[in-house]
């Protein structure tokens, strides 16, 4: 049974205090909280076999490269990915992205085109524009809608035979957005073009099946569902990963080395150049264990239950305008005073002890597109309480009070 008070108790840091008021933490979509579970699993690491993996012969090397490999084995159970070597590690889904955009480099031409939507996080337009100004490739944008959905009618339009590759977030970071992934992983692949999801808002809230999906690459980051940062995954079709080259070269990722020629190691070592973050990779697995054990059905539908109680709140208070009011959309909710700075009231609710976020999101399109130079973001997680909505609510109107 789904118990938030007991779930609670898992999370130290949700019992410290800011400012001498109790932390009020509403920012789980630029971080999650890590559970006791999982900074035992990190204190093991470093306390009893700290090594280096897939080189020693001692103890304590074989025994960090089991774990290390057993976080791979949950993740790929974790995503239903086929086999476990197409699970890559990486730091986090930004090293996700740019790898796959630089595996591209030779596979594109003038000419082709690349489509995103109007709802990228900076990671996911930034990388592509790199990767048309080395090929000659046009990058092609879906738009969104007031709602902030996108507008499937144009993409559509936009699919043709030199679409070469789609770029589109399972979830906007920025307004909470779900996007019918199902169906433009469809429309692309009736064209033939690959297509990489940016799973960092899903993870926290949604198992993913890449192979239900069909989808080519899905990359996502540890930090965003109760694991460490600087740690996350790419998942590619093994297919694809046979086909693009390394990112990057060095130690790990090689199967022979001369002066004349290097031959690179199999999957998933060929993407996994140096050493990596052993400690990250083990965490990551037991942060999955954590939120399976816990539930995603559970987390989904306590998640759902905190953003109607919220929206409804929120909306009581005069001249609160919420951006993003999807059908279809996560426990985010991104939202201005009319004639005030986010900045402002992000400032004040820290002084009471709560923590969103503030500004553009790192998605500046989405603020062009409403004419805002950005918005106050609260994001709820599993752990968060009716209760601490109520504190907000109350907190957003003293800021109202006083900057008005
Ligand atoms: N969004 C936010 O506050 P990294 O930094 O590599 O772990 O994740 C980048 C990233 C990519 N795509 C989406 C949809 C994201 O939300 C993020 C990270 C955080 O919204 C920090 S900017």
């Amino acid at each position: 049974m789904f118990n938030v008070e007991t779930i609670r108790k898992d999370f130290p840091i949700l019992s410290r205090k800011v400012n001498g008021k109790p932390l009020v933490y509403l920012d789980n979509a630029a971080t999650s909280q890590t559970p006791q579970q999982v900074i035992d699993v990190i204190v093991d690491y470093y306390s009893n076999y700290n090594a280096n993996i897939h080189r020693g012969v001692h103890t304590l090397s074989q025994e960090a490269t089991d774990k290390y490999e057993q976080a791979r084995y949950k993740i790929q159970a974790h995503v239903n990915a086929k086999f476990a070597h197409e699970i890559i590690f990486t730091s986090g889904t930004t090293h996700g992205i740019n790898l796959v955009a630089n595996g591209f480099s030779s596979l594109l031409k003038k000419g082709d085109e690349i489509i995103v939507s109007a709802l990228e996080h900076h990671s996911n337009i930034v990388p592509w524009q790199m990767l048309c100004e080395r090929t000659g490739a046009l990058l092609k944008v879906i738009p969104m809608n007031q709602e902030g959905e996108l507008v499937m009618a144009e993409y559509d339009k936009l699919l043709s035979k030199n679409t070469k590759l789609v770029f589109v977030n399972h979830i906007s970071n920025a307004l909470g957005t779900i996007n019918p992934i199902e169906y433009i992983i469809e429309k692309a692949h009736q064209v033939g073009a690959a297509v990489l999801i940016d799973g960092a808002q899903s993870c926290p809230h949604i198992k993913p099946d890449v192979q239900a999906l069909d989808v080519d690459f899905y990359v996502t980051s540890a930090h965003k569902m109760c694991g460490p940062t600087g740690q996350g995954m790419l998942y590619g079709k093994e297919s694809w990963l046979k086909k693009l080259p390394p990112y990057q070269g060095g130690g790990e990722m090689i199967a022979e080395v001369t002066f004349e020629k290097t031959t690179y190691a199999d999957l998933p070592h060929k993407f996994e150049a140096g050493t990596p973050n052993i400690c990250g990779g083990i965490a990551f697995g037991a942060a999955i264990d954590y939120m399976n054990h816990i539930g995603f059905d559970a987390i989904s539908d306590y998640e759902h239950e905190l953003l109607e109680y919220a929206t409804t709140q929120l909306l009581q208070i005069e001249d609160l305008k919420i951006y993003g009011t999807s059908k279809e959309k996560t426990s985010v909710i991104s939202f201005n005073l009319e004639g005030i700075h986010p900045y402002d009231v992000g400032t004040i609710l820290d002084k009471l002890g709560i923590a969103v976020r503030t500004g553009h999101h790192c998605a500046q399109p989405i603020m062009a597109f409403y004419k805002i130079p950005g918005t106050v973001r609260a994001s709820f997680s599993f752990y968060n309480t009716k209760a601490e909505i109520d504190v907000l609510v109350a907190a957003v109107k003293k800021a109202k009070m006083m900057l008005s």
